[in-house]
C-alpha cells in the first residue's frame, strides 16, 4: 500500500498553458499526469480540483485498474474530453509513481521494450511552397526520417498548420475570443497534391511524407484528395473529415488507398470502435492525456492491433512534455507502434519541465529514469501565470462556420 496524501493542480503557461497534476504518497514519492485540454483548460483544472483530487486522498496509489474503473464508471457520466483528460492525468501519474517506486522507467512494467527507438514525425510549413521545401530541408538535415507537409492555401486566410515564422503554435498569443480565419474548399483541393508533389520532386522518396487535413473536408472530397495523392505516396493523410463520423469513412475507403490516420479527438475507445473494427483506417491516433490515460490507450491499441490498425499517437506541442513522455513509453512497448508526432515544446517550457528522453537519428527513446522521467519544477511554474487562448474558428466564403 502506497496512500495518496495529496493531489495538486499546477496551471502554468511557460510558452503555453499545460494543466499539470501532482500526486504524493505517504512514502513521498511524486507522480506527474497531464490534464492540458487546449482552450478548455480550466474546464478540466476545476473537474480534477473540485471533483477528483479529493477522492484520491487515502487511496492505494498501487491500484490504477481499480482507480481508472473508479474514476470512469463512478462519475456515472461517461466519456467525453474533459472527464477523459482528467481521468488520464490521474492515469498517467499514477503510473509514473509505481515506475519510481519499482525502479523501472515505464516501459518496463509495460513489457519492456518492443523496439530501440520510436520513430517520430517532425512538423514542416511555409506561407508558400518554396518557404515549405526550406523547411522541410532544414528537418530532414536534423535526421527526421518522417515529416508533415503544410503550405497556406492560396487565397485563405491563416491556413491550419502554418505558425508565425519561429514559433510552433497553430492559435494567437493571447485572446479573449478565438482569432476567426477562412476557408475555401476547392483552393485547397487544387494546391494540396501541388505541394505535396513539389515536396517529392525535390526530396524524393527516401522518407516519410504525412499531412493533416486537419477534419475540412466531405467523405467524396477526402476521396478524391486522397486518389489524387497516390502518386506521392503518402505515409498517411490524417482527419480527411470529421472524426465522429465514423461510418463516413468507408466512402473515402472505397475511393482511395491513400492511407488515413484518424483519432487525435477521440477520447474513448467507444469512439473509435468501428474506425478499427472494421478497418477503415491505417493509424490510430488517440492520445494517452486526452483519451483516458496509459490504462485505456492501451486498450484502444490493443484492439487495433486484432484489425492490423497501428498507431501515430497525436504528440503537438498543446500536449505536456509529461504526455509526450508517456507516450514515448507506450511506444516503444506495444507490438502496433506505427509512428509519433513530436513538434517539441516552445521556450521556455524546458524551465518548467525538466524531461528525460532524446533525439537521434529520427528516433526518440523515454530513458531509462524511473518512472516516467519527467519532473516538474512548481517553483518555476509559478512565473508563468494562465494565458487564456483560443484556437482559431474557420468560416467559408459565405460566412457559415466550418471545421477548423
Ligand atoms: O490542431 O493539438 O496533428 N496535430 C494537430 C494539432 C491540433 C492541436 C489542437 O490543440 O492537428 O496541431
Ligand atoms: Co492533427
Amino acid at each position: 500500500m502506497s496512500k495518496i496524501v495529496d493531489a495538486k493542480v499546477i496551471v502554468t503557461a511557460p510558452g503555453r498553458n499545460y494543466v499539470t497534476l501532482k500526486l504524493t504518497t505517504d512514502d513521498g514519492v511524486v507522480g506527474w499526469g497531464d490534464a492540458t485540454l487546449n482552450g478548455r483548460e480550466l474546464a478540466v483544472a476545476s473537474y480534477l480540483r473540485d471533483h477528483v483530487c479529493p477522492l484520491l486522498l487515502g487511496r492505494d496509489a498501487h491500484r490504477i485498474e481499480d482507480l481508472w474503473q473508479y474514476l470512469y464508471k463512478g462519475a456515472y457520466w461517461r466519456r467525453g474530453p474533459v472527464t477523459m483528460t482528467a481521468i488520464a492525468a490521474v492515469d498517467i501519474a499514477l503510473w509514473d509513481i509505481k515506475g519510481k517506486i519499482a525502479g523501472l522507467p515505464v516501459y518496463q512494467l509495460l513489457g519492456g521494450a518492443a523496439r530501440d527507438g520510436v520513430l517520430v514525425y517532425a512538423h514542416a510549413s511555409g506561407e508558400g511552397i518554396s518557404e515549405l521545401l526550406d523547411d522541410v530541408a532544414a528537418h530532414l538535415d536534423q535526421g527526421y526520417l518522417a515529416v508533415r507537409a503544410q503550405a497556406a492555401v492560396p487565397g485563405v486566410d491563416k491556413t491550419y498548420g502554418v505558425p508565425e515564422r519561429g514559433q510552433n503554435v497553430y492559435e494567437p498569443a493571447s485572446a479573449a475570443v478565438p482569432a476567426e480565419g477562412r476557408w475555401d474548399t476547392e483552393s485547397y483541393l487544387r494546391f494540396a497534391p501541388e505541394v505535396l508533389g513539389a515536396v517529392r520532386e525535390r526530396f524524393g522518396f527516401d522518407f516519410h511524407l504525412l499531412h493533416d487535413v486537419h477534419h475540412r473536408l466531405t467523405p467524396i472530397e477526402a476521396g478524391r484528395l486522397g486518389r489524387d495523392l497516390e502518386e506521392h505516396r503518402m505515409f498517411w493523410i490524417e482527419d480527411p473529415t470529421p472524426a465522429e463520423d465514423q461510418s463516413a469513412f468507408r466512402l473515402i475507403r472505397q475511393h482511395t488507398t491513400t492511407p488515413i490516420a484518424v483519432g487525435e479527438v477521440l477520447n474513448s475507445i467507444w469512439d473509435c470502435q468501428q474506425l478499427i473494427t472494421e478497418r477503415l483506417i491505417d493509424y490510430i491516433r488517440t492520445s494517452v492525456s486526452h483519451a483516458g490515460g496509459i490504462t485505456h490507450l492501451r486498450r484502444i491499441f490493443s484492439l487495433a492491433e486484432l484489425y492490423g490498425v497501428r498507431t501515430g499517437s497525436h504528440g503537438a506541442g498543446d500536449l505536456s512534455p509529461v504526455s509526450l513522455s508517456a507516450a514515448l513509453h507506450v511506444d516503444l512497448a506495444v507490438p502496433n507502434f506505427g509512428i509519433q508526432e513530436y513538434m517539441g515544446h516552445a521556450e521556455p517550457a524546458s524551465e518548467v519541465f525538466r524531461t528525460s528522453y532524446t533525439f537521434s537519428n529520427g528516433y526518440l527513446h523515454p530513458g531509462d529514469a524511473p518512472g516516467l522521467g519527467v519532473e516538474v519544477d512548481e517553483r518555476a511554474a509559478t512565473a508563468f501565470p494562465y494565458d487564456p487562448r483560443y484556437l482559431p474558428v474557420n468560416r467559408r466564403r459565405d460566412g457559415s462556420v466550418h471545421d477548423w
